[in-house]
């Protein structure tokens, strides 16, 4: 008799599961503006990095240049952490001042 309290099986649940799902916490990776970084670099950094087309990348470096910055996408801590160092690390071989950030979102 699995609905008796007292004879409930060791099998039963002896709480009720939570009814809201919890869901990591996802950042945004934003990529500012400078004076000195190349376009083309940008550009290639955005399809390199974030498996974009040429016409996406254009896109996004161009938002940067005329807004100051833009959202380039979105992903879990771990995996945002990782594209922010990757795009720095390239910059910084390439002398670039080019700066790579993320937030919550
Ligand atoms: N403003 C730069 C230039 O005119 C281009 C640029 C775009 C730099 C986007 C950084 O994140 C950036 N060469």
């Amino acid at each position: 008799m699995p609905q008796d309290p007292v004879h409930r099986e060791e099998t039963d649940l002896a709480v009720k599961p939570r009814t809201k799902t919890q869901r990591p916490p996802m950042y945004k990776v934003l990529l500012l503006n400078d004076d000195f970084t190349p376009m083309e670099f940008v550009v290639h950094v955005l399809e390199r990095l974030f498996a974009m087309t040429h016409a996406q990348a254009m896109e996004i470096m161009l938002t940067v240049h005329r807004k100051g910055i833009a959202v380039v996408g979105v992903f879990s801590h771990e995996v945002a952490e990782t594209k922010v160092a990757q795009v720095m690390e390239l910059a910084r071989r390439q002398q670039h001042p080019l700066q790579c950030t993320m937030e919550k979102e």
